[in-house]
Order: structure tokens, then C-alpha cells, then sequence
């Protein structure tokens, strides 16, 4: 299936896709996005609407290129460890394989990270038979630097249960931090050198305000909420997220892959619908950012599209802040 998509319109309209992870391999443009189901039950915070039980890969040969739906990559029926829910995915290439990492929740509605393996960047993947060990929440993004080293980035709140392990133990009943208490931070953990396990314990990300200050929890338009993804440009590490309830696409930067993070600003203005999720990816000399929103259903917030758009830079590294329909 094909479609000639235009920048700020949906890639593809036979299916609804969301929380696009764009990647370069073998010279095109790979979207590993979450396969948002079309149903109509009830939506509420802790996100049970977001039932998807599969993962489409799309590809585009380049941003004026029909984009290319390669089918089903992955099944939760194929899956030991999954209950459901298979939520926002990412991809990585190393040492001549494809890794697909995924979350969702275990047998115990715990939510986890989970990792399958293929030849192909189209897929099919296969599973491991058990989560990652020491993983959970949601939304992982695999970065690979330069020096070959690998980090995932992941956590949610709210129905992304990242407020459940402040201890290192998941408690059912744990509440975020006070207002005025700092954020609870994303986390990110190196990877081993075959993508297959954690290296170290992951721990918390600290992201910083322009005074070195720890963002605050009631701090809603800056604290990070859920969807982060890394990128470098320039030397420097840019970590972008969204911030859940305030409904952007905001980025901080740093020194170091594992941080501190300094805020920096918006990336993307709120999008139609509650979510918002993106990835940032260089590819023929031109940034672009992938994200998605539910202009095509009118606004039903689990039905949502994947778009791109492109990104520019200014002269000191900060990014143009987006407004996804004009003016
Ligand atoms: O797609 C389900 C969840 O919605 C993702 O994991 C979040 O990032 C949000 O987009």
C-alpha cells in the first residue's frame, strides 16, 4: 500500500499510526510508529484506549516518495511475555541486525520493554521470550553514539506507571512528587553490547533549568511527561520529550548522553489531541521531525496519524519552535 504523503499531512490513511520513531537504514527513511486500533470504547488517564495489539513498519525512499506500509512486523500473540497494549516502539541497527524495542504490559499489567530481533528493517522481528531484564514504563528510544555506545531512554507517567518505581520496587499505589517537588525524571540505561540486555541499572536523567535548578513537578510545561528521544547535532545531546498534560514538544541539552540536560524550549506547539510524540532524524542534508496528531479523526484521541515536518536550527543551536497548523 502507498500513499504520496505531503510534510503536515498523514503518511499513510489506510490505517491510524502514532508515536513515529524515524530512522536512516540502507539509505531510506524507516518509521517504526505505534498501530493505533479504530474502536470506539471509552478513553480515561490511565490510557486503556490505547489497546494496540501490533506493529506496521512504513518506509519512504526519500520525503517526496510514496511511503510504503511493509504489513506486520510484529504480533502480541507472538509475544510469551505480553498481555497487551504494545505501545510506542523504536528501532536500532547494530552488528548487522535489526532490534525493534517495544513496551507493553506483562501478565502482571506491569508495563515493560520488550526487544525482537530481524534481518531486515522492514521486519518481521523475532521476540525474545522475556522482557528485558530491569526494564519497565514505556516509550523506549535506542540511541547509538559515535563511539558505538548504546543508551535506551524510556518512561511515562501517569498510564505509563513511571510514578510506580520511585522506590526501584512497583508500587501500585505510589503517587507522583509534590508541585513543588523536583520532577520525576526520565530514565536511560547503557545497553550491552548486543542490544539484548541493560549493562547498568537504569537510572533517573536530570534535566535542569537555565539556572542549573531542577525542573519541578508542577512544573507542567517543562517536566518531562512521557516520549523522549535523543539526537546529536553539533556535539551537543539533545533530548526532547513531551510534556503530557501541557501537550508539547519540548527539548533539553547537554554534554553527556546520560546528562544533566538543560532546558532549551519548544520543539512542537500542541497538536490536535492529547497526546503528542515524536522522533528527530537527519536524512539527505535536511532535519526532520515525525510526530502525529488526530486531524484525520476528527479529534478521537486514540486514532491518531503520523506527519513530518522539517526542523531548522539558528545560528546557536536552538530549534525553531514548530506551530503545526500556521499561524
Ligand atoms: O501510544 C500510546 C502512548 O501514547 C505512548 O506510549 C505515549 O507516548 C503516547 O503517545
Amino acid at each position: 500500500m502507498a500513499n504520496n504523503p505531503k510534510q503536515n499531512e498523514p503518511i499513510v490513511k489506510h490505517i491510524y499510526t502514532a508515536d513515529p520513531s524515524a530512522h536512516v537504514f540502507e539509505g531510506k527513511l524507516y518509521i517504526y510508529p505505534s498501530h493505533d486500533l479504530d474502536h470506539d470504547e471509552p478513553s480515561n488517564d490511565n490510557g486503556d484506549q490505547y489497546k494496540m495489539e501490533d506493529y506496521h513498519v512504513l518506509s519512504m525512499d526519500d520525503v517526496n516518495s510514496p511511503v510504503v506500509d511493509h504489513g506486520e512486523a510484529l504480533h502480541m500473540k507472538d509475544v510469551p511475555w505480553v498481555k497487551k497494549q504494545m505501545w510506542a516502539p523504536d528501532a536500532a541497527y547494530k552488528n548487522g541486525k535489526y532490534y525493534l524495542f517495544f513496551p507493553a504490559r506483562d501478565k502482571d499489567d506491569i508495563f515493560r520493554i520488550g526487544v525482537a530481533v530481524g534481518d531486515n528493517p522492514a521486519g518481521p522481528f523475532t521476540p525474545e521470550e522475556n522482557y528485558i531484564p530491569g526494564s519497565f514504563s514505556i516509550d523506549p528510544a535506542v540511541y547509538i553514539d559515535e563511539d558505538d555506545k548504546a543508551y535506551m531512554y524510556f518512561g511515562g507517567l501517569w498510564g505509563g506507571q513511571l510514578e510506580k518505581w520511585q522506590t526501584g520496587e512497583f508500587k501500585d499505589d505510589a503517587e507522583g512528587p509534590d508541585p513543588s517537588a523536583p520532577a520525576l525524571g526520565p530514565i536511560v540505561a547503557e545497553m550491552s553490547d548486543d542490544l539484548l540486555t541493560f549493562k547498568s541499572d537504569p537510572k533517573e536523567i536530570s534535566i535542569v533549568d537555565e539556572d542549573g535548578n531542577p525542573i519541578l513537578a508542577g512544573d507542567e510545561e517543562r517536566r518531562f511527561f512521557e516520549g523522549p528521544w535523543m539526537h546529536k547535532y553539533n556535539g551537543k545531546y539533545y533530548f526532547s520529550y513531551s510534556t503530557g498534560t501541557t501537550h508539547s514538544i519540548v527539548y533539553a541539552v547537554g554534554d553527556d548522553p546520560q546528562g544533566p540536560f538543560t532546558y532549551k524550549g519548544k520543539i512542537l506547539e500542541p497538536v490536535i489531541g492529547w497526546t503528542t510524540h515524536h522522533s528527530i532524524v537527519e536524512f539527505q542534508g535536511k532535519w526532520y521531525l515525525f510526530y502525529h496528531d488526530c486531524e484525520m479523526s476528527d479529534g478521537v484521541n486514540h486514532k491518531r496519524s503520523v506527519k513530518f515536518t522539517e526542523i531548522k536550527y539558528n545560528e546557536d543551536g536552538t530549534i525553531q519552535t514548530i506551530k503545526p497548523y500556521g499561524d
